[in-house]
């Protein structure tokens, strides 16, 4: 389905590009610090560990037993893309976290991928609907150059949060600055507020 800017009929009004941001149309560009890796969804794994009543861990099968849900909308990167009308599949994170059942003194999340990337979020930024495993792109599989089989999704934040091969997230009572942020990238990275890189 193709989202026609401009003419929102019965959708939201489109939001629109964040300040400094350009419409990337069709393009989706793969950005990677790492090589793709050779993950099969036998072998993939997510687990909510850190701040938590009950440590857990899912299998591709168990992950998938949880209720599907969706994502329609941008997504926006700090180099400068933004995409519009993405179409992503999975879970929404307040499945996990529910089951997991944060303790009261978690604020923060160390986010970290099968590969060995890291990326922090405060907690609020992955509960209320707003954050997914996402594992599917326009009713296909994920690729695995976009993070397949499956990737953080954090679509409100710049797309450094989202992190590819999601492996899981550790729940902190204090902030802890992963890949990107560790060099220089703000702790949030709010779009609307151009929070690119500490000190903005
Ligand atoms: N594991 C991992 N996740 C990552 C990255 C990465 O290098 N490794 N790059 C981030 C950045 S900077 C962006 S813009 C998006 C890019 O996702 P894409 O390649 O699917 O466009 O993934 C994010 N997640
Ligand atoms: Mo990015």
């Amino acid at each position: 389905m193709n989202i026609t800017r401009g003419f929102t009929g019965r959708r939201a009004p489109d939001p629109g590009l964040p300040p400094g941001q350009y419409d990337a149309g069709d393009d989706w560009p793969v950005l990677s610090a790492e090589v793709t890796p050779d993950l099969a969804p036998a072998d993939w794994t997510f687990r909510i560990d850190g701040l938590v009543e009950e440590a857990r861990t899912w299998t591709w099968e168990q992950a998938h037993a949880l209720p599907a849900t969706a994502y329609e909308g941008a997504i926006h990167c700090v180099t400068g893309w933004s995409k519009f009308g993405t179409r992503f599949g999975g879970v929404s994170l307040d499945a996990f976290l529910e089951a997991v059942r944060p303790h009261a003194s978690a604020t923060h999340a160390l986010a970290r991928a099968h590969t060995g990337y890291t990326t922090n979020l405060p907690l609020a930024d992955l509960t209320g609907g707003r954050a997914w495993i996402a594992w599917e792109y326009d009713g296909e599989p994920l690729a695995p150059e976009h993070g397949g089989p499956a990737r953080l999704l954090v679509p409100h934040l710049y797309f450094w949060k989202s992190a590819k091969w999601i492996a899981g997230l550790t729940l902190l009572d204090h902030d802890e600055p992963g890949f990107w942020e560790r060099n220089g990238y703000h702790a949030r990275g709010n779009p609307w507020e151009e929070q690119r890189y500490s000190g903005d």
